[in-house]
């Protein structure tokens, strides 16, 4: 996944390169530039004295010492002031800065933290959205792997309009669980909710095209295996081309990498995971019927018996297809996000 959300400690982050929220001197701090600078080593300090320091909106890089990656990339973020004094123009010139320098390294993956979200005092919903908003724009002309990393859960409280909403919407369709939880059989309860999340059995398609056949005006076998033979590539590749759209255009908008679309082009009978599945639904902006339909030929199906296809049905019930916000709201209830 070109942009991934995931909770960890920067310093810990096996990638190419991490990205430091500093302040102008470059000579270390609080937060994450302390972790940061604890975990690389005296080293670093050195290597930053050199540096001159560095604008608000900037970024400098320098060697990651004993940390597991490569480079460490300074960027000094703003401080929040109310909003009204260019404080996201200056944070998405930090993300740009940063990853242009990256890219000049040649990085394939890069992590950064929530800047400004800490002691500068960004509020962290409007943090991350900036931070979200600037990654994807640069992603959709660059090949690279960024995470955003999340250090705290409190970073992610379900305080924005959208969760809210998310919430109720949760709890109105969350069915299984709220009813079931009063009736007894316990059991049966979990075995249900467990047969909604595995995938349907071919025997279950084949099933359905036989019932099918005994209905008044119903197709054959033949046209109902016809059918069911298109596989998800298939379909994949045809709603593409149905959409106007180019494979970029389309894995990018996914949140897919390359790589993983190159093996489902090349190979009609891959089996993808649901998260997959339901970012190209997303991507190729499918109605709740056809997003059905796409499932179905990778064996999966939407189910209200777990919040993350409710929280997907929320926002393609919504006409928003943007896969970013899905996947934010997707890490706010702690679910798997979508993508490979
Ligand atoms: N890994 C990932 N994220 C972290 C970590 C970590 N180890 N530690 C903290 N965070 P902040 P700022 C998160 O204050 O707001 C320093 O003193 C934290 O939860 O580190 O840009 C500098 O020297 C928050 O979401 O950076 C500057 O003076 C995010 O990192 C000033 O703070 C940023 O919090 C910069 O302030």
């Amino acid at each position: 996944m070109p942009l991934e959300i995931v909770r960890n400690d920067i310093t810990k982050m096996k990638v190419d390169a991490i990205v430091n929220a500093a302040n102008e001197t470059l000579l270390g701090g609080g937060g994450v530039d302390g972790a940061i600078h604890r975990a690389a080593g005296p080293g670093l300090l050195e290597e930053c004295r050199g540096l001159g320091g560095c604008e608000a909106g900037a970024a400098k890089i320098t060697g990651a010492y004993r940390l597991p990656c490569r480079y460490v990339i300074h960027t000094v973020g703003p401080r929040w002031r109310g909003g009204g004094f260019g404080e996201r123009e200056r944070l998405e010139s930090c993300y740009r800065s940063a990853l242009s320098l990256a890219r000049e390294k040649g990085c394939r993956t890069v992590a950064f933290p929530l800047i400004s979200a800490g002691a500068f005092g960004y509020p962290r919903d409007l943090a991350l959205r900036t931070a979200v908003d600037t990654v994807s724009g640069f992603l959709a002309d660059n090949e690279m792997t960024v995470y955003l990393v999340i250090f705290d859960r409190a970073s992610y409280q379900i305080g924005e309009k959208l969760f809210q909403d998310i919430a109720a919407y949760i709890d109105d369709h969350y069915v299984e669980e709220h009813t079931a939880a009063r009736r007894p059989g316990e059991e049966s309860r979990i075995l249900r909710q467990r047969a909604a999340e595995e995938p349907v059995l071919s025997a279950d398609l084949d099933g359905a095209a036989f019932s099918r056949k005994s209905l008044p005006g119903a197709v054959t076998l033949d046209e109902a295996l016809g059918r069911i033979d298109e596989s998800f590539s298939q379909m994949l590749l045809r709603k593409i081309d149905e959409r106007g759209m180019t494979d970029a255009q389309c894995y990018k908008k996914a949140n897919i990498d390359r790589k993983l679309f190159s093996k489902i082009r090349s190979d009609s009978h891959y089996r993808p995971s649901k998260p997959t599945v339901l970012a190209f639904a997303i991507a190729l902006e499918l109605p709740l019927e056809e997003t059905r339909e796409m499932l179905m030929k990778a064996g999966f199906a939407l189910s209200h018996s777990n919040k993350f296809d409710i929280i997907v049905e929320f926002f393609i019930s919504r006409g928003n297809y943007n896969v970013y916000e899905i996947n934010e709201a997707l890490f706010a209830f702690d679910q798997n996000l979508l993508g490979a």
